[in-house]
């Protein structure tokens, strides 16, 4: 597959009725800043589609992009963020299991970001649950692989894939374009 076009087409807070018409859905989840709108704008190759910040935890929305007309990714507010007020962080918490049990969006791919210096939180390990137990397809992207040195990279995605044998690993770095054509190859494979 590749990635010919991708638009913005919705924003949506809190309650706001959400995109449920049958096509199919790729959420990138993940902490605050472990760059998933950067790797939304890479994957799609335009730059300012989905809204990177240097200032984490800014955006509240989940951001809805069709893609090549036919399936949706959407761009989720990060959680885990420490300045986030309590009220907040529970509001993030409500929308992303609200999304995730939300019943009738059954075509759907979750894609876990994580940064893989800091590998999986504990954050990270209750999305791993909620997927488990939902049944929810997921894929985790071991992302800002740049910051590795070259010795480590291999080293510590054998490491993930060895702490979470049922989970799928894929390494990726905006900043190099590292390993794009898999992830994109990856995820298609679930487009049905
Ligand atoms: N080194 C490195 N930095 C990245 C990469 N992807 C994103 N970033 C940076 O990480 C920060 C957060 O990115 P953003 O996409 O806004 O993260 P989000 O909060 O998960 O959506 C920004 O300063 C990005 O420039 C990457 O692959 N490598
Ligand atoms: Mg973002």
């Amino acid at each position: 597959m590749n990635i010919k076009s991708a638009a913005f087409v919705k924003g949506v807070i809190g309650s706001n009725e959400i995109l449920v018409n049958g096509k199919f859905q790729v959420a990138f989840l993940g902490r605050s800043n472990v760059g998933k709108s950067t790797l939304i704008n890479s994957l799609t190759r335009k730059k300012n589609l989905a809204h990177s910040s240097l200032s984490p935890g800014k955006t509240i929305r989940m951001d809805f992009f069709l893609i090549n007309d036919s399936f949706y990714f959407v761009d989720f507010p990060g959680y885990g963020y420490a300045k986030h007020s309590y009220q907040k962080r529970e509001k993030l918490a409500k929308m992303i299991l609200w999304y995730l049990m939300y019943s009738e969006i059954k075509n759907r791919l979750v894609i876990l970001v994580i940064d893989v210096k800091v590998g999986l939180t504990p954050y990270d390990a209750d999305m791993l649950k909620t997927f488990h137990e939902h049944h929810i397809n997921y894929i985790i992207v071991a992302n800002k692989m740049d910051n590795l040195r070259m010795g480590q990279k291999e080293k510590q995605i054998i490491n993930l894939q060895q702490e979470y044998p049922n989970s799928e690993v894929i390494p990726y770095s905006s900043k190099q374009k590292y390993q794009g054509f898999e992830l994109i190859r990856r995820i298609s494979s679930y487009i049905s």
